[in-house]
């Protein structure tokens, strides 16, 4: 399987941010592609290379212009106000209540296009952000072009980012963004199968109304923990989208492989019914047993089943690099999952 991973993803590393009310170093960080990529060479997975540069136009197409380009111009805008400062991070939001305005102050617009705390900017943040869709969009050419399978290693993450907000270390919704791509090339319908531990609650809003992207998410209850606001079982689409949304939430406690599998073949079994022509899968690796922020109980040779059982779907297979934090095992149970794949 080609992996498609630039350096330039290096380049985003959040300093801090606020977990149970102590200010920590940044969970979602550099040394997370490190590892997975020397696994990936140390087992001879494939061929792993550099994305082209694409336009923005897709992104555009699942994310407000605006939005997109607030990121691409933040961190020049913020470094003008604040020089001294090494991170922008917001402390104010738009929130419920009489229809925000968007202000023209950058400070301001950090909390106007932002979920919460945890998507921070730095000068490299941009950079990260554009090629890690741009290996998103450069798996969907791969698969588009008759791969089996392929592994976009997105960094950051993309997960939580909605139409026009980051949030959850997600700035671009790079599986969102893979899965326009698809429809724009002619596909009629697209799975994404999101196996993080939280809720993919910004692919979920992008897909809403939608009946070409059939969204599935097994992950932590949103009752026990993020994203806290969704992720519930009885969301399940709106006008043409009714029905095309299906979530899988587990309890935080008891979840390990047994009970984990039994919301999986439900999933897989709502792709198959819904005759997807290519699966996408949002894949974090935040159910394993030592993640730092989690407490799902999955273990490393669990990977392996689950790569497995996807593969059972017998689709193109993308799979878009989410979340995951026990750096250690990050590298061993990614690949677990492709290598379970390919057999
Ligand atoms: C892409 C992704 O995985 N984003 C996750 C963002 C989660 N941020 C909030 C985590 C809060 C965890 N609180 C539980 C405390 C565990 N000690
Ligand atoms: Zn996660």
């Amino acid at each position: 399987m080609i992996t498609f991973y630039s350096e330039r993803q290096l380049e985003h590393c959040g300093v801090t941010e606020v977990l149970s009310g102590e200010v920590v170093s940044s969970f979602e960080c550099p040394e997370r592609v490190d590892q997975v990529l020397n696994r990936l060479r140390e087992r001879s997975l494939g061929d792993i290379l550099a994305p082209e540069s694409f336009s923005l136009d897709t992104a555009c197409r699942v994310h407000t212009p605006d939005y997109v380009e607030f990121l691409q111009t933040v961190w020049p805008r913020w470094h003008q106000m604040y020089p001294d400062t090494t991170q922008a991070i917001p402390y104010c939001f738009a929130v419920r209540g009489l229809a925000p305005r968007c202000p023209d102050h950058v400070e301001g617009q950090l909390g106007y296009y932002s979920l919460d705390m945890t998507a921070s900017i730095v000068p490299g943040t941009w950079n990260a952000i554009k090629a890690a869709m741009d290996c998103a969009l450069a798996g969907q050419q791969h698969i588009a072009g008759g791969a089996r399978s392929v592994f976009s290693l997105c960094r950051p993450p993309g997960h939580h980012a909605t139409a026009d907000q980051m949030g959850g270390y997600c700035y671009l919704n790079n599986a969102a963004i893979a899965a326009q791509a698809y429809l724009d090339s002619g596909c009629k319908k697209i799975a994404i199968l999101d196996v993080d531990y939280h809720h993919g609650n910004g692919t979920q809003s992008i897909f809403y109304d939608r009946d070409d992207v059939l969204f599935l998410s097994l992950h932590a209850d949103p009752a026990q923990d993020y994203p806290h606001y969704w992720g519930y079982a009885d969301e399940t689409g709106v006008g043409p989208g009714e029905g095309f949304n299906l979530n899988l939430p587990l309890p935080i406690n008891r979840t390990d492989w047994s009970l984990y599998r039994q919301a999986l073949d439900k999933a897989l079994a709502a792709i198959q019914s819904y005759g997807a022509e290519v699966v996408i899968v949002s894949l974090g690796l935040d159910t394993f047993e030592q993640d730092p922020i989690s407490f799902f109980k999955l273990k490393s040779d669990n990977y392996l089943e689950l790569g497995q059982l996807i593969a059972g779907l017998n689709l193109p297979t993308q799979f878009v690099f989410e979340g995951g934090y026990a750096t250690g095992a990050l590298g061993l149970n990614t690949v677990n999952v492709l290598e379970g794949f390919s057999g």
